[in-house]
């Protein structure tokens, strides 16, 4: 398994789970109701969990949550760009850029964006060739439809197989485009055309993603899918978000996509601190 991934001029070290705090310069933001739509506003955030220990911040112009509205290239690159400047030039962090569009992966990755998160796994066209070009690693999302019309009635028969099946067909799809393996990292779309049935399915079983031996990113951070289980409202929803992460983590998971940084970084690090002091199974089935 690859242990270094490189981020444009940052690499990233893999050899321990991280966390990638959520900056959102949307408007409609779903859980933070776009308090962050101002560019001082959205650095002070992104600096703020980057001292919480995010070692990753995922910046995005587009809103995906279910339903929400679309915005045009221009409106979306307004948002990121200058946003993505001022975090990965001016602080060096390594930003990751939640996008589908061709015209901002190519804009972000000339402003030093480090990393290309695609909901839609760079199916809209030109995205791949984009992302080839751009030289940076892509996370490759499972999702089914779009934004707008995925909840409606999702089906599978075996949710964490058909994830699978898409995300090797996106591998090749990325391989035949020029973007080479270590170049690549696994989503499966937690909220994103699935039940919650499906959702928690999905993360019992999130090890069978590692079949695929490529990094593996989550994001299940305030989703609605805690709000179904428990009867939470959004602002409540941390202590269950945290359960899922650790949950994600021991399953293999090594990024954790997160709004909550510092208590997010705390609980992977504490399940880090439990997996490394257990064994390969051989050793425990021995004793
Ligand atoms: C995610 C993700 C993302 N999630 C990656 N990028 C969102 N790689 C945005 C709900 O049910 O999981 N992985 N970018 C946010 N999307 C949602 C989806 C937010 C569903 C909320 C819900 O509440």
């Amino acid at each position: 398994m690859i242990t270094r991934l490189t981020c444009g001029a940052r690499t990233l070290d893999l050899s321990a789970p991280l966390v990638m705090g959520i900056l959102n310069v949307t408007p409609d933001s779903f859980s933070d109701g776009g308090r962050h739509a101002s560019l001082s506003d959205a650095l002070r955030h992104g600096e703020r969990m980057l001292e919480e220990g995010a070692a990753i911040i995922d910046v995005g112009g587009e809103s995906t949550r279910p339903g929400a509205a679309p915005v045009s290239v221009q409106q979306e690159l307004d948002r990121v760009v200058p946003v993505v400047e001022a975090l990965a030039r001016d602080l060096g962090a390594v930003v990751s850029v939640d996008t589908s569009t061709p015209e901002v992966i190519r804009e972000v990755a000339g402003a030093g964006a480090g990393l290309i998160n695609d909901v839609r796994s760079l199916r809209r066209p030109g995205a791949l060739r984009a992302a080839a070009d751009s030289g940076l690693p892509v996370c490759l999302m499972h999702m089914l439809g779009e934004p707008g019309d995925m909840q409606n009635n999702p089906h599978y028969d075996d949710v964490t197989g058909e994830v699978i099946t898409f995300l090797e067909a996106r591998i090749q799809a990325c391989r035949a485009a020029g973007i080479g393996r270590e170049r690549l990292l696994l989503d499966p779309g937690f909220g994103f055309a699935k039940t919650v049935t499906h959702n928690l399915r999905l993360l019992a079983e999130l090890e069978r993603l590692s079949a695929l031996e490529l990094p593996v990113l989550v994001g299940l951070s305030r989703k609605s899918l805690f709000g179904k289980v428990l009867n939470r409202p959004v602002r409540e929803r941390l202590p269950a978000s945290l359960a899922a992460a650790v949950m994600c983590v021991e399953r293999g998971a090594l990024i954790v996509r997160a709004h909550d940084v510092k208590e997010t970084v705390d609980s992977v690090r504490f399940a880090r601190a439990v997996l490394s002091e257990s064994g390969p199974r051989e050793t425990m089935d021995e004793s």
